[in-house]
């Protein structure tokens, strides 16, 4: 999968619980939010994960590009990294054709070496119906890492248009956040001297990170950045330390922007 994200998680997001992944090829995410963390798999605190025969590698954003959280991964290909049992960081060799991408270099299809991650998944997990191969031949001997292509090549392209995500615009995650996010953003007592209390409202549980700038734009200070759940929340601005003047404080939650001004006056 190659998509882009607002925020966090722009690959996978596992938000809650507990979730496997078995030969994924999770890639070329990135996040486009100014100081996200992780593009490939994030596991949220309190979430955990589990996998084998994964790669997670070539995601961008500013921190932890790949993978981060707690998860336990044997036999992956991880950027960066990962402890666990047979796990590497290697390039890939990925060979990009036109209706697939991300297939293995291989030998036996013709390339001139073979990916890492060819033959070393799991030598216990069984063989995955499919091919890595730029020949669409069925993966034979030890299970390859990553996502194996359906053996005909049509419907590979159906898959490669359904995983592909090309716009460049900012991505809800649609699938974790409900359709409809309704909340409200207000301050009181404005004006205020020195310290006022920002209010924030959700019909449900969400991703926010709050933040006050100046009329020039610069980040005064960041004041939330997390999990809230539903309800009413406040946080205290205090201006003790700044000039009089207008400030302009914005909510992100869950990729839904809202904004407020604040009036200090001393
Ligand atoms: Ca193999």
């Amino acid at each position: 999968m190659a998509n882009t994200a607002a925020y966090r998680g722009a690959g996978v997001y596992i938000y809650s619980g507990s979730a496997t992944l078995t030969n994924n090829t999770i890639t070329r995410n990135r996040n486009l939010y100014s100081g996200s963390t992780t593009a490939g798999l994030l596991i949220w605190p309190g979430a955990t994960a589990s996998g084998k025969n994964n790669i997670i590698c070539d995601n961008s954003a500013t921190a932890n590009p790949n993978i981060s959280g707690t998860g336990s991964m044997s036999y992956c290909n991880i950027g960066g990294g990962f402890p666990g049992t047979g796990n590497i960081d290697a390039n890939p060799l990925f060979v990009n054709l036109p209706g697939t991408y991300c297939l293995l270099s291989q030998v036996a299809a013709g390339q001139s070496q073979n990916s890492p991650s060819v033959n070393t998944g799991d030598p216990g997990s069984a063989m995955v119906t499919g091919t890595t191969r730029t020949d669409h031949v069925q993966d034979a001997g030890i299970v390859d890492m990553g996502f194996h292509w359906p053996l005909n090549p049509s419907t590979a392209a159906h898959f490669a248009r359904l995983m592909d995500e090309s716009d460049p615009t900012p991505q809800v995650q649609q699938a974790l956040v409900p359709t409809t996010m309704t909340l409200s953003i207000g301050n009181y007592p404005n004006p205020f001297n020195p310290t006022t209390t920002i209010s924030l409202v959700l019909n449900q549980a969400a991703v926010v990170d709050l933040k006050v700038f100046d009329l020039a734009g610069r980040m005064v200070t960041g004041l939330f950045q997390g999990h809230l759940e539903a309800g009413q929340h406040e946080f205290q601005f205090s201006g003790a330390s700044l000039p009089a003047g207008v400030y302009l404080y914005r909510a992100d939650v869950s990729g839904n922007i809202v904004t407020g001004k604040a009036l200090l006056v001393k």
